[in-house]
């Protein structure tokens, strides 16, 4: 049995880069979740009636609930099937993986992914479609509009179904199936990755050490890593999902992550370091004593592709977001393949996978993934260059050096300002956007600016066009700056200043990125007045 509840609109329920993300507490708000799910339900109706929905989300508090809820509206709105992590746990790249295996009409995700979790910390939701990939920005929009005029929804009377325990279940006429997702994530690394090889490279002494955060990918990594591979017990650290990601910020970079950071520096470490974020999408390569820098890591990969079973015969195309440094538009051109500048957020890889144009994609927020799902893919990544390890037989910094040497280097920074006054923010870019013409010509660290624009992007496959995707100072084809506010945070607004330099002087390939982007790091404030709007003399996070 199911009622019509009515209710009244939030205005507020625009997503973001990725999704819905707002505090625990907004998404606690009486029918919050309720009228989100049904306007999307309300826009996907024709697609969802009768089929199957995967499920699940990266066990962040509140994660129980929502499932729940969400079940009933989903029994309520006459979906079919729906296909449950157990404990309501998968990562984001296996609900990918999930929907195109089953080929189901789509699948919601429950995740903030890198933003904190706990009463006090966020929560999300996101809507993946029939390719796996998340929702088009058409479609987004699309929820937001009903959002805003929504009046009632549809729920089944309240029944709980124990998703602990994997097995089949009945809520009036929906099926919900609930799975461990581990294995079938397992399978498909393993289709696409040469196990024996690395399983071979870990018993002759190799020392990996995983940081899952105490995140989504514990059980995935202690699988795939432990069980499957070999490494010794304790090699997977935070394996367990916490509702609170145990206090911390399941963030992999060089600030949240200090724990395995410090690791990996001390010279008796492990000679492979790796973590992943909230919802397992993300991924940060360390060697010893060695940061890869993710716009790096896409471009070795590309680079190094064919060497793995799932590439071995090639590429047919790469793309990066704008901010991404351009180290992989040199590989592109080596190999002589298309590469293609997208705006941030992996929704806009989506169309160039379904086409076939591209095979590698990635982001410089330590996103990487391939045409193997729609979505960036943390443990992928990192079994990839295991993969390569073993291949090459060199340690990651070796293969990172050899890598400049043979390219060049684009010495690569973020600099994060979290949580400044929104006001001072838009105020900041709004006066840079207008004065982008007047930059055309102006000298800033010994260079000049060739252009300045403000970035949009035309769809070549569906025609779309997307605009205001970040300020960019360019000095040719030697130095970027680029400036914009983040899509995913819930407090204030952060502000990213991307900074990049292209190195070819073999004496400095090695050399400090904080160092040698000094002066344009200078220069950013310079054209910008970055501490003068935002009160803050230092950036929050640099990567
Ligand atoms: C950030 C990153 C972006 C990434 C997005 C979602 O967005 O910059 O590259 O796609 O997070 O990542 P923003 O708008 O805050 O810069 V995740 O791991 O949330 O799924
Ligand atoms: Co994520």
């Amino acid at each position: 049995m199911s009622q019509t509840v009515t209710t009244r609109p939030f205005q507020d329920q625009r997503p973001g880069t990725s999704g819905l993300r707002k505090p625990v507490s907004v998404f606690q708000q009486p029918h919050y979740l309720e009228n989100f799910v049904q306007a999307l339900f309300d826009c996907v109706a024709e697609d969802i009636v009768g089929a199957t929905l995967v499920l699940g989300g990266d066990g962040r508090y509140h994660n129980r609930e929502a499932i729940q809820t969400i079940l009933r509206i989903a029994a309520a709105n006459k979906v079919g099937h729906v296909v449950v992590g157990r404990g309501g746990i998968y990562s984001t790249p296996a609900v990918s993986a999930a929907i195109r295996k089953r080929h189901a009409a789509g699948g919601i995700i429950l995740s903030a992914s890198h933003n904190p979790g706990g009463p006090e910390g966020d929560f999300g939701i996101k809507y993946n479609s029939r390719n796996g990939g998340p929702a088009p920005e058409s479609l987004t929009e699309r929820i937001f509009s009903r959002s805003k005029e929504i009046d009632r929804y549809f729920i089944a009377e309240p029944q709980h179904i124990d998703i602990d325990r994997p097995g089949t279940y009945r809520l009036d006429t929906l099926n919900v199936e609930v799975i461990d997702p581990v294995e079938e994530y397992a399978q498909l690394m393993q289709r696409l990755f040469d196990f024996e090889r690395i399983r071979e490279m870990l018993q002759e002494g190799l020392r990996i050490s995983f940081d899952a955060m105490h995140a989504v990918t514990g059980p995935y990594a202690k699988a795939i890593f432990e069980d499957l591979l070999g490494a010794p017990r304790g090699s997977v650290h935070n394996g367990i999902p916490l509702a609170d990601f145990g206090g911390g910020h399941p963030d992999p970079n060089l600030t949240y992550a200090a724990a395995l950071v410090a690791q990996m520096q001390a010279p008796d470490g492990p000679d492979f370091g790796a973590a992943s974020d909230g919802d397992g999408d993300r991924n940060m390569i360390l060697g010893k004593q060695f940061f890869v820098t993710p716009s790096d890591s896409l471009a070795v990969l590309a680079a190094n592709a064919t060497r793995v079973p799932g590439y071995k015969d090639g590429i047919v195309g790469v793309a990066r977001s704008m901010p991404t440094s351009r180290a992989v538009d040199r590989v592109a051109a080596a190999l002589d393949i298309p590469c293609f500048e997208t705006p941030t957020g992996w929704k806009f890889f989506g169309n160039l996978l379904d086409a076939d144009r591209i095979t590698l994609c990635g982001e410089e927020s330590f996103g990487t993934g391939s045409n193997h799902v729609r979505e960036k893919d943390g443990l992928w990544a990192v079994l990839f260059w295991l993969n390569l390890l073993a291949v090459r037989k060199q340690s990651v910094a070796d293969i990172v050096r050899e890598h400049w040497r043979e390219y060049g280097r684009d010495v690569y920074t973020r600099h994060d300002y979290e949580n400044i006054d929104a006001t001072a923010a838009h105020g900041l870019m709004n006066a840079l956007r207008d004065r982008l013409d007047t930059l055309i010509g102006q000298v800033h660290a010994g260079l000049s600016v060739t252009a300045a624009d403000d970035f949009a992007y035309d769809d070549p496959i569906d025609g779309s066009r997307t605009e205001h995707q970040g300020l960019r100072i360019l000095f040719g084809n030697e130095a970027r700056i680029i400036f914009r506010l983040s899509g995913t945070g819930t407090q204030g607004a952060t502000l990213r200043v991307y900074i990049e330099r292209q190195e070819i002087r073999d004496t400095h390939i090695d050399a400090d990125a904080q160092v040698l982007l000094r002066s344009l790091i200078e220069a950013a404030d310079a054209i910008a007045g970055i501490r003068k709007y935002t009160g803050r003399n230092a950036p929050d996070v640099i990567t």
